[in-house]
């Protein structure tokens, strides 16, 4: 097979709440996950709550909130995001050795409320703007280039307790005043960004600041996120031309239980609900289906009087996701995403990962021409890898084989897509290159680097960092642009 284009970006990516740790340094104000204890894949992570009457709750982190509880932090309780795995502290060591396993580019997010610390400010926390300026430099650094997500699943808690997060248009206001912080003073030193992650499947009160979480409230909230990132891009493209937008979608794959076509029809209506966000901020207005899917949950958007013309001054430039696995939906299967699970029926063909998440490399190569065929924009695939269990031995060495098998298949058939199907693809960057904090249930031990961070699930560890056998693998792979993938 022949190479891919030269200057195609391989690298990885993190989330502040995941990585940073450092959570009331700096400035720092109170993010909506600080409130999030950790959980397993049998026990669900929990936001922890002072009722209306005073005395001590806690909701699953995707339930409404009870009626006047806020969010409040116990002594006694372990919250991941406090420590994380303290990227706040060691982000010279942990660029360096991106830039020892060949990245050229590295995908962080800026914790918004580092920036405004509670959202509301009129001036941005100077310390905040300096620690990322200070990530920026150590990418120039080693020449990494950076991609930016401007909101990775989060907001400051307190335009989340006083506004109601996404519900509200003062908060579409305080998220642009914040992206025009970055955009103004990154200037010339960033050129792709992402306004939002995974947007089509947030919800919660820690991904989308809500208290309530039904039907009416989380796509009105989506509508004030789709103007806010359509503002964004606008505005970006103004303060420099050479600013190119995404928005993080989740696309892990869907398919039909069987041929029968009930089955068939129920996966592509499953499929069409996470596109229908992709159409709306890539093509600058709602699809024809968007009405049927409203009326079905009874949803009502609130678009004001030039929310039209917004969604179509500011679509995206390119298309971006994650891609983890694929699911498979018949006619009356329901989907139980909670806890790290894939939900959705059994695929006989597939193996899994200890988390039941499906390996699938070819449907990366479906998803890939799928999106493509829909959207004609280049793709940059900003999510991918496996979360496993590894062991540190008596030398330090992990023996990743799994990972490693599994980044292969993917390349390979990544490769075919760019190659043989012709997608023009941007970019690679795997998921938590160096182990971090699990977003769905706060553990440690579902591990995605390449490097490993010495540091159980309530954060007990040295947090040293160490090469795994994959590390040395995905060198090779970043030196040869893909060329040689063996192992
Ligand atoms: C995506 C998120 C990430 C990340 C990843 C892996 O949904 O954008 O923040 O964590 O999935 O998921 P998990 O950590 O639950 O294994």
């Amino acid at each position: 097979m022949a190479s891919l284009p030269k200057g195609f970006l391989w690298g990885g990516a993190t989330a502040d709440f995941q990585f940073e740790g450092g959570y009331l340094e700096g400035g720092k104000g109170l993010s909506t996950h600080d409130f999030e204890t950790d959980g397993s894949h049998e026990r669900s992570r929990m936001i922890t709550l002072k009722l209306k009457d005073g005395s001590r709750g806690e909701v699953k982190t995707r339930a409404s909130l009870p009626e006047g509880a806020e969010t409040e932090l116990y002594d006694d309780v372990y919250y991941p995001s406090h420590k994380a795995v303290d990227h706040y502290h060691r982000y010279k060591e942990d660029i360096a050795l991106m830039a020892e396993a060949g990245f050229s580019v590295y995908r962080f997010s800026i914790c918004w409320s580092r920036i405004y610390p509670l959202g509301i400010e009129e001036e941005p926390n100077e310390e905040g703007l300096k620690f990322y300026e200070n990530i920026l430099s150590e990418l120039e650094k080693y020449n990494i280039q950076p991609l930016i997500t401007i909101c990775h699943d989060e907001l400051p808690d307190y335009l989340a307790k006083t506004y109601d997060g996404w519900s509200s248009r003062t908060v579409v206001d305080c998220y642009v005043k914040y992206a025009r912080t970055l955009l103004e003073r990154f200037k010339g030193r960033v050129k792709y960004w992402l306004t939002f992650n995974e947007l089509n499947i947030l919800s919660g009160y820690a991904q989308i600041g809500t208290h309530i979480h039904d039907h009416q409230t989380v796509y009105n909230a989506k509508h004030n996120m789709f103007i806010a990132s359509a503002l964004t891009v606008k505005l970006g493209h103004e303060i420099d031309e050479n600013n190119m937008f995404g928005t993080m979608y989740a696309m892990s794959q869907f398919y039909p239980k069987s041929s029968r076509p009930e089955d068939v029809e129920a996966s592509y209506q499953k499929r069409r609900m996470n596109l229908m966000f992709v159409d709306v901020m890539s093509r600058g207005y709602y699809p024809n289906y968007a009405d049927m899917i409203f009326k079905e949950k009874e949803v009502t958007i609130n678009m004001l009087e030039g929310d039209d013309e917004i969604l179509r001054n500011g679509t995206l430039d390119y298309i971006s996701f994650s891609y983890y696995r694929s699911m498979v939906v018949g006619k009356d299967t329901v989907l139980n995403q909670a806890m790290g699970f894939s939900g959705g029926e059994e695929n006989p063909y597939l193996e899994k990962t200890p988390w039941g998440w499906s390996v699938d490399p070819i449907g990366l190569r479906h998803t890939l021409n799928e999106v493509y065929d829909r959207y004609q924009k280049p793709i940059f695939i900003v999510e991918n890898g496996m979360g496993e269990i590894d062991f540190l031995e008596d030398d330090f060495t992990i023996n990743d084989d799994y990972r490693i098998k599994y980044f292969v298949r993917h390349f390979e058939e990544m490769k075919k897509a760019i190659l043989i199907d012709k997608v023009p693809v941007i970019g690679y960057t795997m998921w938590g290159p160096i182990d971090l904090v699990s977003l769905s249930t706060g553990e440690m031990k579902k591990r995605y680097g390449i490097i490993y961070t010495d540091m159980d699930d309530k954060g007990n560890g040295t947090l040293n960092r160490y090469r795994k056998k994959s590390f040395y693998w995905f060198k090779k792979v970043t030196e040869t642009n893909g060329d040689d993938l063996s192992y």
